[in-house]
C-alpha cells in the first residue's frame, strides 16, 4: 500500500510538472513584452518559482525514483529556458524592428539651405589694395589697434602741444594710452625690427578711429598706409608706384595729379588726385566740376621720423602714402552713404 501512494506521488509530481510546463510555455507564447518573458522566468523556473515549488515534494520519494524526476524537472527546465530565449530574441526583433521604422530618414527629402556668405566689401577693397602692392614688392604688416601716445604722436613729428594734434580727434584711453587715429605707428614699429637693414618696403592696412560721426565720416575707419625707404628712393619713386596703382585699382586709362600739401611727418607733402571715376574727367557732382577726385595723401618721409625709427636721414631717403579704404569702396562701387558699410544689411552686402 505504501509502494502504491509512493507511485502514486511521482506520477503526480510528473504530471504536475509536465501541467506547468504546458502553461508557461502558453503563457511565453502569448507574451508581447520583454518585461514580461522576465517575470514568467522568475515564476516558473526562478529560485522560488513553481518549479522548485513541486521539486520540494521529492524528499517523500524512495531515493531510486529521484533520479527519474531529476531528469524531467531538467528537462523541462531546459524546455522553458529554450522557449524563453526564443521569445525573447523574437521580442527584441520586433522591438528593433519599430525602433528602425520610427528613426528611418528620408533621405529623398531637400536639403535645408544655407547660403554662403561673402568678403565684406570693404575688406574685398582691402585685399585687392593689398595685392596691387604685393605684386610690387611690398610686404604687408598688421599692427595695434590700441597704441601708445609716442608711436601715434611723438614718432609722428607731432610732440606735445603741435596743433596737427588737434586735427585728429582722438579717442584717449589715458594720458599714454589710445585707440590709434592712423596705422602708422605700425610703420615705426616696423623701421624699429628692421633697421638697419634695407630696403623698407611695406604697407599697413587697419582699423582707426577718429571722434567723428556723419554721412562721410565714421568714428571707425579703414586705411592703407605705405612706407619705402632706401638709399636714393626718390619723389619720382613715389609718383610711378602711386600712378601704378591707380592705374590697376581704377582703370589702365587713369592719370594722377599731385598738389602741395602739408603733413607733419612728410616733407615735402603733396595730395594725389586720379580722374573722377563718374564722369570719366569731364566735371560732375561728385567731383564738384573739377574732373579730378582726391584719393591719398603722401610726401617724402620727415627726417625727424628716419631718425626715430633708427635710420640715418643723411644717409637714406623714404616715401610714405595714405589711403582712406572706405572712401576708395565708395567711389569703386558708387556708394554714396559711408554708414551702408557699416549698417550690414543682407541687401546692401549681397550686391558685391
Ligand atoms: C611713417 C612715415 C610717414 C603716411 C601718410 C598720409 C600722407 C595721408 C591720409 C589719407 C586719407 C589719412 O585716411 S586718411 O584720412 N593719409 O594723407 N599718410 S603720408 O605717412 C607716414 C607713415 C609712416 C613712418
Amino acid at each position: 500500500m505504501a509502494e502504491q501512494d509512493k507511485k502514486q506521488g511521482i506520477e503526480q509530481i510528473k504530471d504536475e510538472l509536465r501541467g506547468m510546463r504546458e502553461k508557461a510555455l502558453a503563457e511565453i507564447a502569448g507574451t508581447g513584452l520583454l518585461d514580461e518573458l522576465m517575470k514568467l522566468r522568475l515564476q516558473y523556473i526562478g529560485k522560488k518559482g513553481e518549479l522548485t515549488r513541486i521539486l520540494r515534494n521529492m524528499g517523500n520519494l524512495a531515493a531510486d525514483e529521484r533520479p527519474a524526476l531529476g531528469q524531467l524537472a531538467n528537462e523541462v527546465r531546459d524546455r522553458l529556458e529554450e522557449a524563453l530565449t526564443a521569445a525573447a530574441a523574437r521580442l527584441q526583433e520586433k522591438a528593433y524592428e519599430i525602433q528602425f521604422r520610427q528613426e528611418r530618414i528620408d533621405v529623398t527629402l531637400p536639403g535645408r539651405d544655407r547660403p554662403p556668405g561673402s568678403r565684406h566689401p570693404l575688406y574685398q577693397t582691402m585685399d585687392e589694395i593689398e595685392d596691387i602692392f604685393i605684386s610690387m614688392g611690398f610686404g604687408v604688416e598688421e599692427g595695434f589697434e590700441i597704441e601708445t601716445d609716442h608711436y601715434n604722436f611723438e614718432a609722428m613729428n607731432m610732440p606735445k602741444n603741435h596743433p596737427a594734434r588737434d586735427m585728429q580727434d582722438t579717442y584717449y584711453i589715458n594720458s599714454e594710452i589710445l585707440l590709434r587715429t592712423h596705422t602708422s605707428p605700425t610703420q615705426t614699429r616696423v623701421m624699429e625690427k628692421m633697421r638697419p637693414r634695407l630696403p623698407v618696403k611695406v604697407i599697413v592696412p587697419g582699423k582707426v578711429y577718429r571722434r567723428d560721426d556723419d554721412a562721410t565720416h565714421s568714428p571707425m575707419f579703414h586705411q592703407v598706409e605705405g612706407l619705402m625707404i632706401d638709399e636714393g628712393v626718390r619723389f619720382s619713386d613715389l609718383k610711378g608706384i602711386l600712378l601704378a596703382f591707380v592705374r590697376r585699382f581704377f582703370g589702365e586709362d587713369q592719370e594722377i595729379r599731385l598738389r602741395p600739401s602739408y603733413f607733419p611727418f612728410t616733407e615735402p607733402s603733396a595730395e594725389v588726385d586720379c580722374r573722377c571715376v563718374m564722369c570719366g574727367g569731364k566735371g560732375c557732382r561728385t567731383c564738384k566740376g573739377t574732373g579730378w577726385m582726391e584719393i591719398l595723401g603722401s610726401g617724402m618721409v620727415h627726417p625727424n621720423v628716419l631718425r626715430i625709427g633708427g635710420y640715418d636721414p643723411g644717409k637714406v631717403t623714404g616715401f610714405a602714402f595714405g589711403m582712406g579704404v572706405d572712401r576708395l569702396a565708395m567711389l569703386k562701387y558708387g556708394v554714396d552713404d559711408l554708414r551702408l558699410f557699416f549698417e550690414n544689411d543682407l541687401r546692401f552686402l549681397k550686391q558685391f
